[in-house]
């Protein structure tokens, strides 16, 4: 049997917009027939506002905040803490006020979670329109990248990895998607399991569980740029 598991943002939705009427429609019976899972690096509660209940209820089971929460038809089965240095969250705080990004800065820039730690220069609770004038200034100054690097060279004891459009992901070393690829192998010894998500590209936050994955036997990982190309690998 294959058992599959899926990226949210960016992979079943828009990145932190909820799933298309048209994806649900197409892709609801297709998880009733498998066994899925979900592996996102939002919150749980981000999961359900998201994704339909219908959706979520189909899951095998739903690990949010990296892995580090699972839960199983709505009801939760392990959550994980994190310990942060003070040190490092200094030296987060030099990144933000020295920032060359010249547009509005927001509130809510380092968002704890269980388990991680959300850090973006621009704001959490910055307008949708805001995001993609940052993602746009980002892709070309590639300050994240920069941030990431830096700060996994600094503090190794961590994982810095980019997320969605405007944010970096913090998580204890190991306790990133990767725990996700270990759980399942142990829960399904026997079967194939396959990857689909869009950040498997070194420095994404899905490259962890991908790079374990492809070192394990019978799996497979697919790379994908959006929803559409979802529907296209699932020919549905
Ligand atoms: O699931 C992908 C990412 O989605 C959001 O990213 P951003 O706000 O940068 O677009 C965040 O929830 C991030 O933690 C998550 O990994």
């Amino acid at each position: 049997m294959n058992i599959y598991i899926f990226d949210m943002d960016g992979t079943l939705t828009p990145a932190r917009q909820s799933m298309t009427k048209d994806f649900s429609h197409r892709f609801l019976p297709w998880l009733k027939a498998h066994l899925a899972y979900l592996a996102a690096g939002s919150n749980y509660e981000k999961v359900t506002e998201q994704l339909p209940p219908d959706i979520v209820s189909s899951f095998s089971g739903i690990y949010s905040s990296m892995g580090n929460v699972y839960h199983q038809k709505s009801k939760e089965i392990y959550r994980h803490d994190i310990k942060l240095k003070k040190e490092m969250l200094q030296a987060l705080e030099r990144y933000r006020k020295s920032t060359s990004y010249p547009g509005k800065l927001y509130s809510n820039y380092m968002e704890l979670r269980p388990g991680m730690l959300n850090f973006s220069i621009l704001g959490r609770n910055c307008p949708f329109s805001e995001r993609e004038k940052y993602y746009k200034w980002d892709e070309i100054n590639k300050e994240r990248e920069l941030i990431s690097k830096e700060m996994n060279e600094k503090f190794p004891e961590y994982d810095f990895s980019l997320g969605g459009k405007i944010s970096i992901d913090i998580v204890t070393k190991g306790c990133g998607k990767e725990q996700i690829a270990h759980l399942i192998r142990e829960r399904h010894p026997n079967d194939k399991i396959i990857f689909i998500g869009d950040r498997t590209d070194i420095g994404g936050n899905d490259y962890n569980i991908a790079s374990t994955l492809k070192n394990m036997e019978n799996t497979e990982v697919i790379a994908v740029t959006s929803p559409e190309d979802v529907l296209d690998y699932l020919k549905i």
